[in-house]
């Protein structure tokens, strides 16, 4: 990997885009539409069902020339190369990234150090289709001889997240008989809650876990499977237990068969991951023909990142997009607003993808970086949301780039439902950029009729300043094949914004200490001596929790 010997922000490109935004910062976007009437076919674009409408943003020809300018110098579309080509851009960790080639239907040999890596994802894929169908179906019974009804996906993190957020998102897919359940928190609380409510008889677990040294993960696989023994027996545990990881041997340790262990690769980050075996709760769900239009969705969206040029180039519009605001606006954050109920937990979703991809404050060559890097990515239901944060994201003091999400045709047949939802999300866009000013306030005020006095406390309160930036992205429905364009979509504006930043967005360094300390900390909550070689905050606190666990709670 050749080093970038120049910052960012020697760049000429990021030297002009710095001057551009001394003039432009203040420009208006509604004087933006009002000057450039076609600004919506202008600056949107469509693949396939998906229609990015990036026409809200504060951007005119000039920005975008200059973003894209700026691409190009930084070597976008050579890494981009280089991570399709399966070379090891992860270069803190010595690994491919290849979540791409889990969606890849080329014959073309895929090379990973001398080795074709497709024909494995392809072997993996299909017994995972062939344990779907035997779920499915009911041929794959539990011990008491019943079909599987509910399936229990143990993991956390990578292992969690996209599982979780596909199969609620495709909900409407789901096998009739199925009933997905998700544990990836290590407070008992949570095992308790779900396991009291399933029969051992019928229930199957997926330990998913890359590694499968996760305590999170293995400390609830104990508890399922102890659970389970309550009611089963140690020899039908083959029939109700089954892994998903790259570590053999620890799988056989925990009693699965390596014959009921679903495998990957190492150039999977755990985040980048529902696409492999980890995805396996998913393909049970929703069946494999569904599960291939997912990978195709994503495939279609790679395609198109490897091939339109940077201008018409969805992933790298949206990364171009946000790097100006986080750059030059000095925007925090970044808001994910899913306008459809079932992309509920996109959100929590894409905060892993971004913020542990490109949470870093060190270049990949090791060098401090004097540039923001990764947004703070949060969201949550977009209608929902009106009702409680978005009166910051209207009239606070942040500026608060955002996206809306939603989908066209709904799967409920509650039209009218839909047409309520919808408006608020065209609502909601054009409120943020229009603002409303202080004359057609006070007008407003006065045709409501309320006296003078009231009229000047309320003025000031009321006016919008507007010019807060969108972008709306209109799926014509949430089916397999859409959501997988639409994650595949945000998975390029992350490596988009990594290259940008010369981050190495595919390792996580950033959540080991905390892993190692609490190593340190269990023995220590379990021993009786006092603890004194922490810091004396956490001493007093492991101390004070010692001394109060074992008193009654008034
Ligand atoms: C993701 C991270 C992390 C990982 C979890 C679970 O990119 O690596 O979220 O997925 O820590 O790890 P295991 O799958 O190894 O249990």
């Amino acid at each position: 990997m050749s080093a970038m010997k120049k910052s960012l922000t020697e760049y000429p490109a990021w030297i002009a885009l710095q001057q551009h935004f001394e003039q432009i910062k203040d420009h208006s976007m509604p004087q933006m539409f009002a000057e450039q009437p076609h600004r919506f076919e202008q600056y949107s674009l469509q693949l396939d069902d998906l229609l990015l409408d990036y026409s809200k943003n504060r951007v005119n020809d000039d920005t975008l020339k200059l973003l894209f300018n700026l691409a190009r110098e930084r070597g976008v579309e050579d890494m981009r190369d280089r991570m399709f080509a399966g070379e090891l851009i992860n270069n803190t960790e010595q690994r491919a990234v290849l979540h791409t080639a889990l969606r890849s239907s080329s014959d073309t040999p895929l090379l990973v150090e001398g080795e074709n890596v497709l024909p494995a994802v392809q072997a993996e894929l299909q017994r995972m289709g062939a344990f779907a169908d035997r779920i499915r179906s009911g041929e794959w019974q539990g011990f008491s001889g019943k079909a599987i009804t509910d399936i229990v996906n143990i993991g956390i993190g990578g292992s969690d997240l996209g599982p979780k957020m596909v199969c609620e998102a495709l909900t409407p897919y789901i096998h009739e008989r199925l009933h997905m359940h998700f544990l990836s928190n290590v407070d008992g609380a949570a095992a308790d809650q779900l396991l009291d409510s399933l029969n051992a008889e019928t229930t199957l677990f997926i330990i998913a876990s890359k590694t499968f040294t996760t305590q999170e993960t293995l400390t609830n696989a104990h508890a399922a499977r102890d659970w389970f023994l309550q009611t089963a027996e140690e020899g039908q545990i083959a029939q109700h237990f089954v892994a998903v990881s790259t570590n053999s041997e620890a799988v056989s340790a925990f009693g699965i068969d390596p014959q009921h262990m679903f495998v990957f690769s190492d150039w999977v980050g755990g985040r980048y991951s529902f696409w492999s075996a980890i995805g396996l709760s998913i393909m049970l769900a929703i069946g494999k023909q569904n599960f291939s239009q997912l990978l195709a969705g994503a495939q279609a969206m790679d395609q198109h990142f490897c091939n339109a040029p940077l201008e018409r180039n969805m992933p790298v519009i949206l990364a171009m997009l946000g790097f100006w605001y986080n750059q030059f606006f000095k925007a925090e954050t970044q808001a994910i607003l899913p306008y459809d109920f079932h992309l509920r937990y996109l959100p929590s979703y894409l905060q892993q993808a971004d913020m542990e991809s490109n949470g870093k404050s060190v270049d990949r060559n090791g060098r401090p970086v004097d540039y923001p890097t990764g947004p703070i990515i949060w969201g949550e239901s977009g209608i929902n949301g009106q009702h409680s944060f978005y009166q910051l994201i209207h009239q606070g003091t942040r500026f608060i780039p955002a996206d809306f999400i939603a989908s066209i045709q709904p799967h409920s047949s509650r039209q009218q439902q839909h047409d309520i939802l919808m408006s608020n999300v065209f609502a909601q866009s054009e409120a943020l950029m229009r603002g409303r000013s202080l004359e057609e306030t006070r007008q407003l005020l006065q045709d409501s009729g309320v006296d003078s006095a009231t009229l000047e406390i309320r003025l000031p309160q009321m006016v919008f300043a507007g010019n807060h930036p969108s972008n709306t992205l209109l799926l014509k429905k949430l089916t397999p094949f859409n959501l997988g364009l639409l994650v595949a979509l945000y998975e390029h504006k992350i490596f988009t914004q990594g290259v940008l930043w010369n981050l190495n967005s595919f390792d996580q360094w950033g959540v080991e200490l905390g892993k190692q300390l609490a190593k340190k900390v269990l023995p220590q909550l379990q021993a009786t001596d006092t603890i004194n070689d922490h810091d004396a905050s956490t001493n007093g606190l492991i101390n004070f929790y010692r001394r109060s666990r074992d008193i009654p709670a008034s």
